[in-house]
């Protein structure tokens, strides 16, 4: 008995969960919002109807979003946040006392306001002093934006509705610009089983205007697929080459991300190779 969550990716593959309750639920002026109580993952944010992130598996996006590109940097201050409502994502950035300055760009208030009722453990570090959230469309966020950021990090949804335009090229244009000399640019790149010609698209789009492009893969429960990438457009360090910094690593004491873990997911199947060709 209970009640399920049916989420639904393709005509022909849904992923069911059981829930213990549904916490919240509204439309805003962008998305539906949910925030629900799972039977198996903890609470969860779900936004029309995908769920984005759960308590149990948070910390593997999330740490993976954030620290190869943190550690390839040598000294990043300034962090730009495209998405990430939820939290997790600066929660990371945070870690680092590098940091300087953290901006949050995400479109949805309605977002930001239910994950820091609902899922604290997520949006923990929302509140820290070096942490501005700025409500606005992050593709207008970015525009005209010239040599400013280390990290943009573009944590968005699925590319439907308001993510669509943070998967194109004119949009990584403008954060190319926004970045410094040596700045490095990151965004989720969605599942290479059933996303392939989006990650195709990611991929060559960042290519094209930055030097260096690195795509990287993680195995994360809550999405589909098994896999999951993400793709770095870097000005000059190349996140390949880097050892990340052990003293750091040690103090930040994560779940997920070691350096083994960085070299070890720039190391592409065939399957994923061949995407880019
Ligand atoms: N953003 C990426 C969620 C993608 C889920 N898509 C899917 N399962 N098809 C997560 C935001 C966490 N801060």
């Amino acid at each position: 008995m209970g009640f399920w969550l049916n989420e639904k990716h393709t005509d022909g593959y849904s992923v069911k969960w059981k829930l213990n309750e549904i916490l919240y639920t509204e439309q805003s002026d962008f998305q539906h919002l949910a925030v629900v109580n799972t039977f198996d993952f903890g609470k969860a944010l779900v936004l029309d109807g995908i769920v984005q992130t759960t308590e149990k598996d948070e910390y593997i996006y999330h740490e993976m979003i954030v620290h190869p590109a943190m550690m390839a940097h040598p000294n990043p201050q300034k962090i730009l946040v495209i998405g990430g409502g939820d939290g997790g994502t600066v929660r990371e950035v945070t870690r680092y006392q590098s940091v300087a300055e953290v901006d949050l760009v995400e479109i949805d208030e309605k977002v930001v306001n239910i994950c820091r009722k609902y899922l604290p453990s997520i949006s923990s570090a929302l509140g820290d002093k070096r942490v501005k959230i700025i409500i606005e469309d992050g593709l207008k966020f970015v525009k005209g934006k010239e040599n400013y950021y280390d990290l943009v990090i573009v944590d968005s949804s699925d590319p439907i509705g308001p993510a669509i335009g943070l998967f194109g090229e004119e949009f990584y244009t403008d954060i190319y610009n926004s970045l410094k000399e040596g700045g490095i640019l990151v965004a989720q790149s969605e599942s290479p089983v059933f996303n392939r010609d989006l990650l195709a698209g990611v991929h060559k789009n960042i290519n094209g205007i930055f030097p260096i492009t690195r795509t990287y893969l993680t195995a994360i429960a809550t999405y589909i697929g098994g896999f999951w990438t993400f793709t770095c457009g870097s000005k000059k360090y190349d996140p390949l080459d880097v050892t990340p910094d052990m003293d750091m690593l040690k103090e930040m004491n994560l779940k997920y991300y070691n350096e083994d873990i960085h070299q070890a997911c720039f190391a592409l199947p065939n399957f994923v190779r061949q995407i880019f060709e």
